[in-house]
């Protein structure tokens, strides 16, 4: 791949592909870049590479690309039964994801991160934990910007620290991280990967090629990964909550501890750790052992789960009007992340949910309102089936409304002080917006709008 000019269809004119087509291209490679929309539509993303020599096919996969490439890299979001892709593979063609293209080019080490939920949390907290120790960490991948961006920069002391998706790593064929974490395994997605065994099997592709001398790191708590044990072929630890354990991450006495090699290491109480919820005590244990197992300091350790702040978009404060707090969870696109946002707030909550549907199932999600949340009011596509779901549990306090913005002014009107609104969809953006950032970016403007003044809000951290 290093060598030889190849002829490469690059798949998706977006976020992935345009990058992966400056790269191959800079490579000395023919590209043909290949997308579903029309080429009016893809003005923004393809703008970078106009003036370059490459063909661009708009407006649909014709089947006939499958023959004229030698291989197909293809973004995420493609799925993988369209004709064309179907067609490539018959005829021997490979065809691979960002993160193995941008795996076979680099020599720095991988910590790759992936997991139903908390994978952006841990991602970040991983990447300061590394920066903080003074190690050049690039932190890429599902979080937004692809691995891919950054090859050209990385030395070989470098580390990589990379948010996976099933979707990025199902097309992976020799990817190998030194280290990798699956930090929960429910069901999502599961429209795309059409059953919970395909969800499972693309998840463990993050450990399919690790060797003897590689890290796995699962969820003892979670009971998918907990079966994993014996899976990868890498040394295997786990981390745990609610469990002491022989070697790993646990909580003991309230305080986080690492067990490695015989050797107990205290890193922090878990009071001090910033970051609120028991899903983020979580997310701290896979990144402390994570971290300590590539090296780092255990004071550094401490010190970033002390100082981090979050996540945009994840159970982010945005400010607090009238004595009613206003939090961000676009982030929260399935129901289990969006019940670990419920769980971690203290106050009664207007709760905005709803969006994409992506065939999920809404009742542990309801379930979890648990006395806590005093009004839903609901958008998008999957409104009538989270009411129904609501119903049939006894909860009434709902309201279907229009868009986000009615949301928002709904909300403030229904508030009192003391009380959290709370956007948290349980459900994917796609329906609406463009992504979970757009909304909410979206989400948190329409809040400074109602105070009529952006700079306004009262910053609390
Ligand atoms: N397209 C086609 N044919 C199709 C489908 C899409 O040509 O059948 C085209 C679209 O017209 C568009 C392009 O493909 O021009 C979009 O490609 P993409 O959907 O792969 O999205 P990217 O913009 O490249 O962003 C992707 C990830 N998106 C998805 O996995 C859907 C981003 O994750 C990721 O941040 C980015 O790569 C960088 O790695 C987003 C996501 O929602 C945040 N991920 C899912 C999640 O977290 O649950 C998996």
């Amino acid at each position: 791949m290093k060598g030889k000019k190849k002829k490469i269809l690059v798949m998706g004119a977006s976020i992935t592909g345009i990058p992966v087509v400056e790269k191959l291209y800079q490579r000395g490679n023919d590209i043909i870049l290949n997308d579903v929309k029309k080429i009016e539509d893809l003005k923004k993303y393809i703008e970078s590479v106009k003036d370059l020599n490459i063909n661009i096919v708009a407006g649909g996969h014709p089947i006939s690309l499958a023959k004229e490439c030698d291989y197909i890299v293809i973004s995420p979001g493609i799925p993988l039964d369209i004709p064309l892709i179907k067609e490539a593979k018959s005829l021997g063609k490979e065809v691979i994801s960002e993160i193995e293209l941008a795996y076979r080019l680099i020599d720095a080490e991988i910590a790759a991160i992936t997991g139903t939920n908390g994978k952006t949390t841990t991602t970040t907290l991983l990447g300061e934990m590394l920066n903080n120790n003074k190690i050049k960490a690039f932190v890429a991948g599902n979080i937004g910007s692809p691995m891919i961006m950054k090859i050209d920069e990385a030395k070989p002391d470098d580390i990589f620290v990379l948010e996976v998706s099933s979707f990025q790593l199902e097309s992976t064929v020799c990817f190998k991280p030194n280290i990798s974490t699956i930090l929960n395994i429910t069901p999502d997605h599961l429209n795309w990967h059409k059953s919970m065994e395909n969800y499972i099997n693309s998840k463990c592709k993050i450990f399919t090629n690790q060797t003897s001398e590689d890290f796995t790191i699962l969820n003892k708590d979670d009971p998918v990964t907990a079966k994993l044990k014996n899976k990868p072929k890498s040394k295997v630890l786990f981390f745990s909550r609610k469990e002491l354990l022989e070697e790993g991450a646990f909580i003991e006495d309230g305080y986080l501890k690492v067990k490695l090699d015989g050797k107990l290491t205290n890193i922090i109480h878990k009071k001090d750790i910033f970051i609120p919820g028991n899903h983020n005590i979580e997310n701290s244990l896979a990144a402390s052992l994570m971290a300590y197992c590539l090296g780092i300091e255990p004071s550094i350790i401490k010190k970033t789960l002390m100082e981090f702040r979050g996540v945009e978009h994840r159970i982010e404060y945005v400010c607090t009007i009238n004595g009613v707090d206003y939090y961000n969870d676009s982030k929260g696109t399935n129901p289990e992340s969006s019940t670990k946002a419920l769980e971690s707030m203290k106050k009664p909550i207007i709760l905005i949910a709803g969006g994409y549907d992506k065939g999920s199932d809404y009742e542990k999600f309801i379930n979890a309102f648990d006395g806590k949340v005093k009004t839903l009011i609901l958008i998008g596509e999957t409104s009538e089936k989270i009411e129904c779901e609501a119903k049939k549990q006894g909860f009434l306090k709902i309201n279907r409304v229009k868009d986000l913005e009615e949301a928002v002014y709904k909300a403030k009107e229904m508030s009192e002080p003391g009380e959290t609104v709370l956007l948290s969809p349980a459900c994917a953006s796609w329906d609406m917006f463009k992504n979970f950032e757009e909304r909410g970016t979206a989400f948190k403007s329409i809040v400074h709008g109602i105070r009529g003044d952006k700079n306004a809000c009262k910053k609390k951290h």
